[in-house]
């Protein structure tokens, strides 16, 4: 049976530009290395492929240091898309650089025009409903507008709340499949994920909660072994991909593509 939240034939990634040293972080931890990032850029495009997706891959946006990140910048679902509004000033610009990339694939494409705000990155979709975490990048208002844009199309949104100081509601959570979430304590204990079963990432590898399924495998960074033991153990595919210099700028498994299925 294929699942809408993690099944998908198509993936859009864009290629890391050389001014991603200028990215923004919360914490300076050192400069990302590019050519170290690119390495690991590969190997999660090759990762994609390897389930046999069709992955495109976008020249890289020197003037938007963060737009290796794609995912901030729209929401693929199954009968539309929607352009975001990213919430940094120094990405807002990134909305319009994607949106006749996505035009080209969708037929139906809606728009955030503000005044709210709203990243891909708070955006967690499963089979029964549209999460969306408010945080420093995210505004209710942004998620207003979601909310109206994708009604049409049956989707329902859910606005919860991002931890304090977590960048993104994805940060700290991923879908593994239709009824499961891997998700940090300290998101899980909001209770947000009631209906749903919650598998924790080990304590101190809560950098690898931003993880992805797709397709038959679950992607997520190295170097977080009990996390890694514990989702073999419930069965996952795991793969894992090198992600020490998007780290440095925030960035993990689920900001570096865009996921879908084109109807
Ligand atoms: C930023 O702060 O916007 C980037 N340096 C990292 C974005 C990570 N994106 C994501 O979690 N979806």
């Amino acid at each position: 049976m294929l699942h809408f939240s993690y099944n998908f034939t198509h993936a859009i990634c864009r290629l890391p530009a050389r001014s991603l040293v200028d990215g923004l972080r919360a914490v300076d931890t050192g400069q990302p290395n590019y050519d170290q990032f690119l390495k690991d850029h590969q190997d999660y495009v090759a990762a994609l492929e390897a389930t046999g997706a069709k992955v495109e891959v976008l020249d890289a946006l020197e003037e938007f240091p963060d737009s290796v990140f794609i995912e901030d910048a729209a929401l693929c679902l199954p009968k539309c898309a929607v352009i975001m509004r990213p919430g940094a000033p120094s990405r807002l610009g990134e909305a319009s650089a994607i949106n006749p990339v996505i035009s080209d694939v969708y037929s139906n494409v809606a728009v955030i025009n503000g005044p709210g705000f709203i990243e891909g990155g708070d955006v967690l979709t499963t089979e029964t409903e549209i999460l969306v975490g408010r945080s420093a990048r995210t505004d209710s208002a942004g998620i207003d507008e979601l909310t109206s844009l994708v009604k049409p199309w049956g989707y329902t949104v859910r606005e919860v709340e991002t931890p304090e100081g977590v960048l993104h509601f994805k940060t700290d959570c991923s879908l593994l499949d239709a009824d499961t979430i891997l998700s940090t304590k300290r998101l899980a204990n909001s209770g947000c994920f009631s209906d749903y079963q919650v598998i924790h990432v080990a304590d101190g590898e809560e950098a690898c909660a931003n993880s992805i399924r797709f397709n038959e495998n679950v992607i997520m960074p190295s170097n977080f072994p009990e996390t890694e033991k514990m989702l073999v153990k419930h069965g996952y595919d795991v793969k894992t991909i090198g992600n020490t210099e998007a780290a440095k700028l925030d960035g993990g498994m689920s900001c570096l593509s865009l996921r879908f299925t084109p109807s």
